[in-house]
């Protein structure tokens, strides 16, 4: 496969979370699971290992996806999301929390490069609620949708919040959701939720046969249709 991705199309359901810090493995990973993937999630541990040039050697296989979870003013934010695009990520993730202000810069500067903008709405780890309370998700959501990102993140390890996220947003925004395999979630449960995507990481680039991981996943997901 040669050609640059830009576009997400759902085929799989499965979004790899690339959180290897090298770029031998992380081609390794990328290669053996391109097939079984909808995108690769790519974030500080593998650019920060490697460097921003990661982006043109691994969108040959999938979109990509920036997880710099950005969290800045508008001008930071912009300033941020443009290195993103310019490198040929098809989006970047950023949090919610920052306002409709922060948000809609993101928006604005992914829209001139034809990007998409993710905004995580709750975390999914155990401390992610504590904060974030589901009342605080679920305005991070609505704002998701009222400042035009194209979906939310959401925790694969409470459906059930999945779930009420997707009520908030309807049908026209999308769902990724991570902690699946590694920090206990289930793929065909979140799925289910209202997720679109399932984002996978650990389960996936640590197995001794990633594209085989990547197949029971995604097998999964297709029990479900
Ligand atoms: O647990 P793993 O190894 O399957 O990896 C999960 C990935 O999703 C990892 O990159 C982590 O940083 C990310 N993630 C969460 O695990 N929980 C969250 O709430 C949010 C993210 C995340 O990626 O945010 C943007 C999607």
């Amino acid at each position: 496969m040669t050609t640059n991705h830009f576009e997400f199309q759902r085929k799989t359901g499965i979004i790899l979370a690339l959180d290897v810090t090298d770029e031998e493995n992380a081609i390794r990973v990328t290669e053996a699971v391109a097939d079984m993937v909808d995108a690769v999630k790519i974030g500080y541990p593998l650019v920060l290992g490697t460097g921003l040039q990661i982006v043109s050697k691994l969108s040959r296989y999938a979109p990509i996806i920036a997880d710099f979870k950005v969290a800045d003013i508008p001008n930071t934010d912009r300033l941020i999301c443009e290195h993103v695009f310019k490198a040929g990520c098809a989006a970047i993730i950023v949090q919610g929390f920052t306002g409709p202000d922060s948000l809609a810069e993101c928006v604005k500067t992914a829209n001139e490069f034809g990007g998409k903008v993710f905004v995580v709405s709750e975390m999914s780890h155990p401390g992610g609620d504590y904060f974030f309370t589901d009342e605080i998700s679920k305005e991070i959501a609505a704002l998701a949708k009222k400042s035009g990102a194209f979906g939310i993140v959401a925790p694969a390890t409470r459906p059930e919040r999945v779930k009420e996220l997707r009520a908030v947003i309807g049908a026209d925004l999308k769902i990724i959701s991570p902690g699946v395999g590694a920090q206990g979630g289930s793929a065909a449960d979140t799925i289910k939720a209202g997720a679109d995507w399932v984002i996978v990481g650990r389960s996936i680039y640590n197995a001794a046969d990633p594209k085989a991981e990547a197949e029971k996943v995604k097998s999964e997901i297709e029990k479900l249709i």
